[in-house]
């Protein structure tokens, strides 16, 4: 099956509640195969706002990209995500990054991302899980994009085990 690398973000409210919370919801679309540490971002793309907390998954899932795209939008409506600002605050974000080694473009949906390999925030929880995997659009690893990505977000790791099933949030 397909590793599909979904990025999760927020910088609104009880932060890592609300990444735990999405990996929940995550669960009843498909396999969560493996959970990045959690990393401590600030702000990409010259909005100023809070600081975001930022993780990437490996997820297998027999959904297609589209209703897996509109699934997604679901759980971020769950979870309260208010309409803000393009690239502004938001409670909960979760974008599809890679979806093995196949390439969508529609007007609704672009994968892999099409900015994913600008951002240290995705690239650095990204190449923790998979250093090797492959994008398809440059055919680049995953330790290529970062090491040639000139973001300089700053991204720090504030947690290598943060996930827990058991906690009641
Ligand atoms: N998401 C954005 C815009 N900027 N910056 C950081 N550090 N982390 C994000 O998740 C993020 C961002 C729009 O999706
Ligand atoms: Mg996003
Ligand atoms: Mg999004």
């Amino acid at each position: 099956m397909d590793d599909i690398f979904i990025a999760l973000g927020s910088n609104v409210g009880q932060r890592r509640h609300q990444l735990i919370r999405a990996i929940r919801h995550l669960q009843r679309l498909g396999t969560i195969q493996q959970i990045s540490p959690l990393y401590q971002t600030s702000p990409y793309g010259g909005v100023s706002q809070p600081d975001f907390l930022n993780a990437v998954v490996r997820f297998t899932s027999q959904q297609e990209p589209l209703p897996l795209l509109r699934a997604l939008k679901e759980i971020e409506k769950a979870l309260g995500r208010q309409h803000r600002i393009r690239w502004g605050p938001r409670e909960i974000d979760l974008d599809i990054i890679l979806y093995g080694a196949r390439m969508w473009e529609s007007p609704e949906l672009t994968i892999p991302h099409p900015d994913f390999a600008n951002r240290r925030f995705v690239l650095q929880p990204l190449f923790s899980l998979a250093p090797e995997a492959v994008d398809p659009r440059s055919g680049k690893t995953i330790r290529q994009l970062l090491s040639e990505c000139r973001d300089n977000t700053r991204v720090t790791l504030i947690a290598k085990n943060w996930y827990s099933d058991e906690l009641e949030i």
